[in-house]
């Protein structure tokens, strides 16, 4: 072929390398589907990973749950850039149609490989964009070799090509990233009947939750979650302690507990929807401990397969829960499975899902979010949230959810005139406290520790006027009315509501 054609980078060459980086990224999901080896989640992490840590605090200060698909579309178009330009590098590179489909072959792979490090994952990328190159070349000897352009109908003839066999690959890869739908069998029926004891208990208020969550939050730093075969898992205990690993079952063997927790993350408004509760089936972290002889220490880092650790105080962890399992069903993809943590009374960050490994330290480090400027290791404030407003023929009711960790809630007061004077809201009871995993008619012992509870208060006004919420703590402590935002250490202040009855 002429030189001139090979050298310039016209229309059809620009669209059958850019339909091959498609077929590249649709080849590696296809493979692999939407777990981290696949490309575009690997490439976000390194984005991720290689931006300054206090640009990425700041973008999950500002971009909220925007963050991650942002990065995520970033790191896509940029995986597409570089997968074009290795496409188009092996059509200047070579003539023929399988010299340039195994150049694109070898680029395409040689970036995914050391994007993902991951084979499957890899072969599915260079292939996907083999293919399509291959496809976009197949008309090349239909070429007039004595013309020194493209010839139009053969480079509308490419694209048209590499299309078809692009749109292939998405179609193929798209199906393949459907997860398959989290098994919904009926719950647990000794888990059931707590789950019906805290439904008696909740506070019906439209607008809000019951005591159990439906929709449980989520927040991590995983754009695809970890996809762990429990098979192939285990939890390692390290460190300052006569290292050992446990399968699932013999974590099991040592004995379950069911609790009913609450979790919120340090990066809740302060009248947001980032708390939570479920009932929690694990073992107890001191039966593991136990049976590793740990001793004494100051902290402990948790490891995670999604590359996240976070460090705090073994005291904080001793008390807490092992969990694999939710509501009665196996611990969901999303929360952690096959393991996560649960600790008492502290932000939702030190509770680390998809938990490989316990490190028992006798210094104290900066677990993920501490390198990036937050403080979220420690106890959780104490919130009360107004989630709930009805107005009816000058009866207002007014409620929410009240949690101060372990420190229990005391009361909920509130205010209807803007702050000056306080009432006290109707509480709903504390729910069950734990209950053994192997008990088909569970009897709790005594009350749940560090759960939530609902609040309610209903008044006759008809008046535009504020309404100001304030929970006491256990400790008889108000909660903080001086205002400050979530970064770095949680939104404190008093939640108030201008109501127009
Ligand atoms: N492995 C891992 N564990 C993690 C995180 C994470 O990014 N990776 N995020 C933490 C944060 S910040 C919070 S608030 C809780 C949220 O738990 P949930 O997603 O089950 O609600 O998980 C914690 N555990
Ligand atoms: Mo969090």
């Amino acid at each position: 072929m002429n030189r001139r054609v090979r050298d310039a980078v016209n229309p059809a060459s620009l669209g059958v390398a850019l339909l091959s980086a498609l077929g590249a990224v649709a080849g590696s999901l296809l493979a692999i589907g939407n777990s981290p080896g696949f490309v575009v989640p690997s490439a976000a992490a390194i984005v991720r990973d290689t931006l300054p840590d206090l640009l990425v605090a700041a973008g999950i200060g500002t971009l909220r749950d925007l963050a991650q698909p942002l990065l995520s579309l970033g790191a896509g178009l940029l995986l597409l850039a570089i997968f074009a330009a290795a496409a188009i590098a092996a059509e200047r590179a070579v003539d023929g149609i399988g010299r340039r489909a195994l150049v694109t072959f070898l680029l395409v792979g040689a970036v995914t490989a050391l994007l993902t490090g991951n084979t499957t994952s890899t072969l599915g990328a260079a292939l996907g964009a083999a293919v399509v190159v291959a496809a976009g070349n197949a008309t090349l000897g239909a070429m007039d070799p004595t013309t020194d352009r493209v010839d139009p109908p053969a480079g509308r003839r490419r694209v048209l090509q590499a299309g078809a066999a692009t749109l292939g690959a998405l179609v193929f890869g798209a199906a393949r990233a459907r997860d398959p739908a989290e098994p919904t069998e009926p719950p647990d029926p000794a888990a059931a009947s707590l789950l019906s004891a805290a439904e008696d208990r909740s506070l019906s208020l439209p607008g809000a939750e019951g005591m159990i969550s439906e929709e449980f939050y989520t927040v991590d730093i995983a754009t695809v979650d970890p996809k762990i075969n429990p098979a192939d898992w285990q939890l390692a205990v390290t460190g300052e302690v006569e290292e050992r690993s446990f399968t699932l079952s013999e974590l099991q063997e040592l004995g379950g507990e069911r609790r009913f927790v609450t979790l919120r993350c340090v990066s809740d408004l302060l009248n947001g929807e980032k708390m939570d509760t479920a009932l929690w089936d694990g073992v107890p972290v001191e039966a593991v401990l136990d049976a590793v002889g740990a001793p004494e220490s100051c902290c402990v880092t948790l490891h995670a397969a999604d590359g996240y650790f976070v460090s705090f105080p073994r005291e904080a962890l001793d008390p807490g829960l092992l969990a694999w399992g939710m509501n009665g069903r196996p611990l969901p993809r999303g929360h952690g499975a096959p393991l996560r943590t649960l600790v008492p009374g502290h932000w939702g960050e030190t509770n680390a899902k998809w938990l490989t490994e316990i490190e028992i330290r006798d210094e104290p480090e900066d677990g993920y979010w501490e390198q990036r400027g937050w403080e979220g290791t420690g106890e959780v404030h104490t919130i009360a949230k107004l989630h709930s407003t009805t107005a009816d023929d000058g009866t207002v009711r007014v409620g929410g959810h009240a949690y101060a960790g372990t420190r229990g809630i005391d009361r909920v007061e509130v205010s209807t005139d803007g702050g000056d004077s306080w009432t006290e809201a109707s509480l709903s009871e504390t729910l069950p406290g734990p209950t053994p995993l192997d008990e088909s008619e569970p009897e709790p012992t005594g009350e749940a520790t560090d759960a939530w509870r609902m609040w309610a208060h209903e008044y006759e006004k008809s008046g535009e006027h504020e309404v100001v919420v304030r929970a006491v703590d256990g400790t008889g402590e108000v909660q903080p009315e001086r205002e400050q935002d979530g970064y770095p250490s949680g939104a404190t202040g008093w939640v108030s509501k201008t109501i127009r009855p």
